[in-house]
This record gives structure tokens, sequence and C-alpha cells, in this order.
């Protein structure tokens, strides 16, 4: 049987992120990952990284290229009513923003695993958790058909929203909040420069939209779609119409239109899973919670839990389990915040499908609301660039 003082299941970046930082602090983890590294990369998600996010990636030494190509972003535009309104987050908070690609990030702290030599299996299949509620947890898997054994001290379940570690615990054990919400996302990646320099939301009658990016050439957008639709339905053509009727005129008539290089369609939850650890077994990032994406906080959630189950798991190598105790409790502190400005976020934006007149004039009286006064944009921007962890 081998053996490892960790076994990180799932290799997004909540478990990529987790290895390097133990890594750092000499604790020996091993890494199972179910895809292939092409496939983890392929998948397009997050763009905005938090200052602390940001911080903890240079902590993890693995923030050469983030600091080079990574755009600091100083504010975004929110648009209703045809009219785009700067939130200068800056000027409202002091601090600000990166865009930077998940997959941008994935790919680095890939390569600084694979570069400092750190035990990594992709197609890890079938892996199943025994003992984790005792003193000597183990972990099997398969791969290359032959089953394989690890012991460990502790299992981090970094296996996103659809993994095992989770679905391990007795449904009596676990407490699971959710709620879905009646429409997706449609995501369209393209190498054309942004239509503005910075991320604007716009809430339209139509549907909500979002214009983001990657860098000066790849821009990332998104609408608003119904949970029927499919993305073989949409043309690059129809997703360019249909953005460009969102936006106000004149960022229409500057949009860039070219072909996709991806389209997907990401159904939006809110979900949390209560307590975030089980005896010897950790959960963080997507395997504990789901935040609608209208907030651009999931993979900053995801950090922040790192960042604790980093403190804990180094604190309990040099002598002190108190942080071990503790990780669930401060985590989900942070969750609770960051579900709440997500889900506000999403109910102001979207054009809900049985939403009657009063939601509507609702909606648009918390936008007038909200740009009038300095109070609530200052409550919006703190969310925005991440509280405090
Ligand atoms: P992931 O990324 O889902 O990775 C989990 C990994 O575990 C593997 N796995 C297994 N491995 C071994 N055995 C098993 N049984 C396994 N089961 C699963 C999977 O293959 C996978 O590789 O979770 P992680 O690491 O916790 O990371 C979370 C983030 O990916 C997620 O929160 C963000 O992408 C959310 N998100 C955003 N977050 C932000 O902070 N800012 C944003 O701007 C932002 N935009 C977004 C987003 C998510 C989106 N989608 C598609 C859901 C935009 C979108 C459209
Ligand atoms: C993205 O660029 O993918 C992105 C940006 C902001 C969000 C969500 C997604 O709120």
């Amino acid at each position: 049987m081998e053996r490892a003082q960790v076994v990180i299941v799932g290799g997004g970046p909540s478990g990529l992120l987790l290895g390097q930082l133990l890594a750092r602090s000499g604790v020996d983890a091993v890494l199972l990952e179910r895809h292939t590294p092409e496939y983890v990369l392929g998948r397009i998600r997050a763009g905005v990284l938090e200052q602390t996010t940001v911080d903890l990636v240079r902590q993890a030494g693995v923030a050469d290229h983030m600091d080079s190509a990574g755009l600091p972003h100083d504010g975004f535009d929110l648009c209703f009513d045809g009219q785009r309104h700067r939130v200068d987050l800056h000027a409202l908070t002091g601090r600000r923003v990166m865009v930077y690609g998940q997959t941008d990030l994935t790919r680095d702290l890939m390569h600084a695993r694979q570069q400092a030599g750190l035990r990594t299996v992709y197609e890890a299949e079938d892996v199943a958790l025994e003992g984790w509620d005792g003193t000597q947890p183990r972990v099997t898997y398969v791969h290359a058909g032959q089953r394989h054994e690890i012991s460990c001290d502790f299992i981090a379940g970094c296996d996103g929203f659809h993994g095992v570690c989770r679905a391990s615990v007795p449904t009596e054990r676990i407490k699971l909040h959710e709620k879905v919400y009646p429409f997706g996302w449609l995501g369209l990646l393209a190498d054309v420069p942004p239509v503005s320099h910075e991320l604007i939301y716009v809430r339209h009658e139509r549907g909500f939209a979002l214009c983001s990016q990657r860098s000066r050439t790849r821009s990332r957008y998104y609408l608003q779609c119904s949970l029927q639709d499919r993305v073989e339905n949409w043309s690059d053509d129809a997703f360019w119409a249909e953005m460009a009727a969102r936006l106000p005129a004149a960022s229409a008539a500057s949009l860039v239109t070219g072909p996709s290089l991806e389209k997907s369609i990401a159904p939006l939850r809110s979900f949390v899973a209560e307590p975030m650890r089980f005896g010897r077994l950790f959960l963080a990032g997507d395997a504990a919670h789901i935040v609608p994406p209208t907030g651009a906080k999931g993979l900053n959630l995801a950090a922040s839990d790192v960042a604790y189950l980093w403190e804990a798991l180094d604190a309990h190598y040099r002598g002190d389990g108190s942080g071990i105790e503790h990780y669930s409790a401060r985590a989900l502190s942070r969750v609770w915040k960051a579900e709440r400005f997500s889900w506000w976020m999403t109910q102001l934006m979207h054009h809900f499908p049985d939403q009657g007149s009063f939601a509507e004039r609702m909606q648009h009286a918390e936008l007038e609301y909200l740009i009038g006064s300095p109070a609530a944009l200052t409550a919006l921007a703190e969310n925005y660039v991440g509280l405090p962890f």
C-alpha cells in the first residue's frame, strides 16, 4: 500500500492550489484527478480574481504569468435602461480585481506541480474513500486497469460539485441547502478585442448579458438563456445578434464579432453543504458550495477554503490541531456571505420568467438607488472585490 500525508481528490483549481501550498509547507500530498490534463484545461470558467486570491497565488509561488499577463481592473459597468454606470471599485474600497482566466491559472498550477515532481495521477478512476471517520483513512482508485490503495492522515475533497467526496458522506451527517434558478448562461469565447476595457453587467428585458474578457485580444461573453436552450441551436451569428440587442446602441455599434473558440451553457444554482469537515475528510471549493457566477465568486471562494485548509494542515503538522477543528466554521462564515452576494446580484440583474411588474419595478428601483447612493455602491464594491479572510 502506498502512503501520503494528504490525498487530494480533484485536480481543478482548488486541488492544485492546495497541493502547491502544502508542498511549500513540506507536507507530502498525492493528487488524484479523474480526467486528463487537456480535459481539465478545456473547461472555460472563471475570469475574475479577488486581491486575496491573487495574494494566495503569489504565496503559492505560481504568480509569474498571472503578474505579467493578468489585467488589473479598477471598476466595472452596471448597465440598465440602455445606460452604462461605472462602479469605481478602487475609489470605493481602495482595492481592485485581476482579470485572469481560470484556464491560465490552472495551467500555471499544473506546470508548477509537474516541475516540482509532485505525485499526480490523471485518469484516476473509481476513486473511493474509506476510514475517514477514524484515524486511518484510505483512498483507493483504478489507474490503467490496476487498483491502487493509499493510506493517509487526511483526505481533501476538492472534486467539484459532481465529485465522490461529498457523496461519500451519509445523508444524515450532512445538511444541503440549494436554490436552482430558472435560467442558465450561454458563454462564448472568441479572439476579438473586448467591447470595453472593463466588464459590463447588463440588465435587459430580453435577459441578462455580461461582457468579460481574458486579454486585450480575447473576449468572453455571456447571455442569460432558457434551461431548454441547447448550444447547437445557437449559431455564432445568433449569439452576436442577441448580445448586440441587449447592449446600449453605442456599445453594440463597437462590438467586434468573430468565430467562437468555445460555446457552452451553464445552469445557475446556489448550493451549500454543511459542515465542510467530517472527521479526517475536508470539502473545499465547488465540492462544498456553488454560487451563481453573477458575482464572480466561485473560484475565489475555493481559494479562501484552500487558504483555511492549508493553514489548518500546516499547523497540525507543526503540533497544533485546533485549525482542523475550526476549518468548517471559518470557511462557512465566508461562504455564506459570498452566497448572499451572488444570490443578490443574480436576482437584481436577471429577467425571471414568472416575474410580474412589481418584481420588475423592484429591480429597477434598487438599481436606481444603487447608482445614486455612495453607501449602497460601497456595499456592492466591497463584496465584489472580496471580503477579507
Ligand atoms: P472544479 O473546477 O469543478 O474541479 C474539480 C475537479 O475534480 C475532478 N473530479 C474528480 N477527480 C477524481 N475522482 C473523482 N471522483 C472526481 N470527480 C471530480 C474534476 O474532473 C475536476 O477536475 O472545482 P474546484 O477546483 O473547486 O474549482 C471551482 C471553480 O472551478 C468554480 O468555482 C468557478 O469556475 C466558478 N466560476 C467563477 N468563479 C469566480 O471566482 N469568478 C468567475 O468569474 C467565475 N465565473 C464560474 C464562472 C463558473 C462557471 N461555470 C461554467 C460553472 C463562470 C462560469 C460560466
Ligand atoms: C468570466 O470572465 O468568465 C466571468 C466574469 C465575471 C463574472 C462571471 C464570469 O461575474
